[in-house]
């Protein structure tokens, strides 16, 4: 089968071992992370072929993202950038029960992603083209290779996912509200956010007052089939007229960063299968759930055996 292709920037990840501020000589574990690469991860984890591209510094962050990507399955194109260091990301815990992320990435060479990167028989011979709003963000270059991935995809009749994934640190609203508005029309499947719909859609009347299910009706307007993730609420889908909402699957979440790639990949395991709406969001939850159990922004993203077994050790013990 055609894998399914995305590209981005992946970091190194530090994150806080114990709550409170870092200065004083706290612990950090070093990691992985990056929105694509983990959505890639988790569709390797359920049987999918996927394929990610992306740049990583001549340093021991970029040897980690390289080694972690392939060690889980991706078909990973790295491109090593000796001009730039890989980017960073610092994942706090400000107090018990709260996470902050904050990110060295400016000029790092993930965000020298440019158009050459991604090789037009790539994109043209995938299952499915999946983009994140990050990848816009980040800089000029790494926006326009999103631009020729659409319009190799667009003209090779490969469907587009796009998950608006806004990350406020990274850019203006008015910036990203109109590279959304842009992207929208072309994508065929669309993932956001109740706020994160609210301004992929900033011209459609009364969008501050619509709740989910209106929100996945907007979105999927110009055809495509958008999904509007809840998080602990669950999440909606809206395709051709039809429209389903689903629960989450109730965990006590130890990490969320990644849990929306994770529901991601689960959707898109599904989607490319040809399975209805309900499967898909079956399958979303369930993955996303079960990247909330552990630490890391992949790590506990499931297999496919894994995703009808019981969430709690003492389940499994009994
Ligand atoms: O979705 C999780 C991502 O936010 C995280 O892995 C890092 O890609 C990342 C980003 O840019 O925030």
């Amino acid at each position: 089968p055609r894998p399914i292709v995305t590209f981005g920037e992946t970091m190194g990840l530090l994150s806080a071992e114990a709550a409170g501020p870092l200065w004083h000589g706290a612990r950090l574990t070093a990691t992985t992370g990056g929105t694509e690469s983990n959505a890639a991860i988790a569709l390797a984890r359920l049987g999918v072929p996927v394929v990610w591209i992306g740049r990583v510094g001549d340093d021991e962050f970029g040897r980690m993202v390289a080694r972690d990507i392939r060690g889980e399955g991706v078909q990973a194109h790295v491109i090593v950038d000796a001009g730039a260091r890989t980017g960073l990301m610092l994942k706090l815990r400000p107090t018990p029960g709260t996470q902050s992320v904050v990110y060295h990435r400016t000029g790092s060479a993930g965000s020298r992603l440019r158009p050459g990167d991604v090789p037009a028989e790539v994109v043209a011979g995938a299952s499915v083209l999946h983009l994140t709003g990050i990848t816009a963000a980040i800089s000029e270059t790494a926006r326009q290779t999103l631009f020729e991935a659409v319009a190799v995809a667009k003209s090779a009749g490969v469907p587009i996912s796009f998950d608006v994934n806004h990350r406020s640190s990274l850019w203006s609203e008015s910036a990203a509200s109109d590279l959304y508005r842009e992207l929208l029309p072309a994508a065929d499947l669309v993932f956001a956010g109740v706020d994160e719909a609210r301004l992929a859609i900033a011209d459609w009347p009364g969008r501050t007052a619509l709740g989910p299910d209106e929100l996945a009706v907007a979105l999927a307007a110009h055809g495509a089939t958008a999904v509007v993730k809840l998080g602990e609420q669950g999440a909606v889908a809206c395709a051709g007229g039809e429209l389903v909402g689903v629960p989450a699957v109730p965990v006590e979440a130890i990490d969320t960063v990644g849990a929306g790639d994770a529901f991601v990949a689960g959707f898109l395991a599904e989607w490319v299968a040809g399975r209805g709406l309900i499967d898909c969001l079956a399958t979303a939850t369930a993955a996303g759930a079960r990247a909330c159990l552990v630490p890391g922004d992949w790590e506990g993203a499931p297999r496919r055996s894994e995703l009808g077994a019981p969430l709690f050790t003492d389940a499994v013990l009994r």
